[in-house]
């Protein structure tokens, strides 16, 4: 099984990762690792830090002649705005000269809970760690278990529906013809827009509500969708709360910064509905056995994978750093004032997309695992390849 950790402050040296449980066998490329860095750090509406950092991620262990050998991997990824806070973030000597300590808490942010929490008196500690710089880790991590998942046919992608209340149309046709092609397609086609969206009109909107929120010292959130293709059915179970796929899924998810909704297939708009116009309807196909002619579920029918892609929607809040103050008060003094503004963006949702693909790859990674075991890479592929055949061969009329 795959398991992770990332560490590492947001001006702090570094940030790192320590992936384990990876098979061996697998090609990674350096350059891949670090194209979903950039993929990360892009979006319109990113703050002042993206121009100071350009994500680069070293490998120091688990790997040889470009291969995965079973053991762990470590990650890092050094961070360039570390020369600018030796002093502040020095990790033993405290500085002689007088550091200002942060004392008014972000409403909306960790920072009042985290202090309360830790006992600090200085909001920087909470920044620090709480902050989604830390997603970079999780991005080098998780792009080692979506090159695992691709080798194996299965592709993870996603775009960007809602910005600030600025919402695509149903772009269901060019989804269905990207997805044909594997949700990376999907990707590819996204990351063309500087804000990860399908349609023109849209996009333009989305761009012109992100200036006026600047303009304004606002922040806005938005809803990712994301897509997972080739995925046999099968995967997760529904016999044990622990093992059932939805809430994994769900989970991994929920565990980005500023995430605070996670939707499988259509969930809410199959909420007000009846089950005669909910429940995918089962077809057989000579050529393919069962048949659905419609994903309501999202490819997920009792926490198991369905066969047909999977599609989760995460709703992002607006980042809680904004530039015209919220109500707050000063943890010392305990008099009531403004909240105090920390170098942020206006909106990640277009990098939050990238995060969600990364985070949900070791997921899917565990579940083919826990169905199939093996060790090595060509093992696994010998296990799934006749898997999928049995799957093709039963249910054929
Ligand atoms: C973040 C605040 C900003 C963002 C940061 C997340 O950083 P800074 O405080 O250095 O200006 O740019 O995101 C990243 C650095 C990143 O790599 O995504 C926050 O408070 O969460």
């Amino acid at each position: 099984m795959i398991r992770y950790f990332t560490a590492g402050e947001s001006h702090g040296p570094a940030l790192s990762a320590i992936v384990e449980g990876m098979p061996a066998g697998i090609a990674i490329s350096l350059e891949e690792i670090n194209n979903q860095l950039a993929r990360r750090q892009q979006g319109y509406g990113r703050g002042g830090r993206m121009k100071i950092e350009s994500d680069k991620a070293e490998v120091l262990s688990g790997m040889r002649f470009g291969k995965t050998i079973g053991s762990p991997i470590t990650l890092v990824i050094k961070n360039r705005d570390w020369e600018n806070w030796t002093t502040i973030m020095a990790q033993f000597e405290k500085p002689v000269e007088k550091i200002a300590t942060i004392t008014i808490p972000r409403p909306g942010h960790a920072d009042l809970a985290g202090c309360i929490k830790y006992g600090f008196d200085d909001i920087r500690p909470v920044i620090e760690r709480s902050s989604a710089r830390e997603t970079a880790a999780r991005v080098a991590a998780g792009t080692l278990a979506k090159i695992f998942l691709k080798a194996l046919g299965i592709e993870i992608g996603s775009y960007i529906s809602s910005i600030g209340g600025v919402t695509e149309p149903s772009p269901d046709a060019q989804l269905d013809l990207l997805l044909s092609e594997g949700a990376e397609a999907l990707a590819r086609q996204a990351d063309l827009s500087p804000v990860r969206m399908l349609t023109n009109a849209t996009e333009a909107e989305a761009v012109a509500a992100i200036d006026k929120a600047k303009q304004k010292g606002d922040t806005l959130g938005g809803i990712i969708e994301l897509f997972i293709t080739g995925v046999p059915v099968g995967f997760g179970s529904y016999v044990q709360h622990d093992r059932r796929l939805d809430a994994a899924l769900a989970s991994a998810i929920l565990s980005i910064q500023a995430i605070k909704g996670v939707e499988i297939g259509a969930a809410f708009e199959n909420a007000r509905k009846p089950g005669s116009e909910v429940h995918d309807e089962l077809y057989l196909s000579t050529r393919d056995g069962v048949i659905r002619k419609t994903n309501r579920a999202g490819g997920l029918e009792g926490s198991m994978t369905s066969g047909q892609t999977i599609h989760l929607r995460a709703a992002m809040k607006p980042i809680s750093s904004l530039v015209t103050p919220l109500q707050s008060f000063d943890m010392e003094t305990l008099q009531p004032l403004p909240s105090r503004f920390e170098r942020s963006d206006t909106c990640a949702v277009p990098a939050a997309g990238v995060v969600a693909e990364a985070v949900v790859a070791p997921v899917i990674a565990n579940a083919l695992l826990e169905k199939l075991g093996g060790d090595h890479l060509d093992e696994i592929r010998q296990r799934l390849d006749l898997y999928r055949e049995n799957i093709r061969n039963s249910f054929c009329p």
